[in-house]
């Protein structure tokens, strides 16, 4: 995958709330293309699997459990500087702390249900695109 590529999930409670419209449009008014897509719902296994890098982390297995509470949404996003731009797009994890106009501002309802993902470099960019679109 090229470097003009991020990862992202509509989280559990945003697609439980019907903001898959919403969150979309977000990201198509930013630029980003999508170039894959889907709707899965992941057991607490895979859940678990994809969030390995944090197993030694306090919220680890809450997170496996919300991850795996209900269908997410898993696409590819396309644009120049993907991962740097979709982060400031998405905002701060925790949505008190999210800036004006980004999608966590709006949709986020903790810390925890924080409406989407974002990868964090080209790397897990990659690897999580892999995960769900081998
Ligand atoms: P993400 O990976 O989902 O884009 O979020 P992020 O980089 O902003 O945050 P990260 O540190 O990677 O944490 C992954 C997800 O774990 C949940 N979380 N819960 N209860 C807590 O204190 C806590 N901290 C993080 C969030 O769903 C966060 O997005
Ligand atoms: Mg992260």
């Amino acid at each position: 995958m090229a470097t003009n590529r991020t990862f992202t999930m509509i989280k559990p409670d945003a697609v439980q709330e019907n903001h898959i419209g919403g969150i979309l449009s977000m990201i198509e008014e930013a630029g980003f293309r999508i170039v894959e897509m889907k709707k899965v719902l992941l057991t607490p296994e895979r859940a678990g699997q994809f969030y390995e890098v944090h197993k030694e982390r306090p919220f680890y297995q809450d997170l496996v459990k919300y991850m795996s509470s209900g269908p997410i949404v898993a696409a590819i996003l396309e644009k120049d500087n993907a991962v740097a731009d979709f982060r400031t797009l998405i905002g701060a994890t925790n949505p008190a702390q999210a800036a004006e106009g980004t999608i966590r501002k709006k949709y986020a309802k903790s810390i925890e249900a924080n409406a989407v993902h974002g990868s964090d470099s080209n790397e897990n960019a990659q690897l999580e695109g892999e995960f769900y679109f081998a």
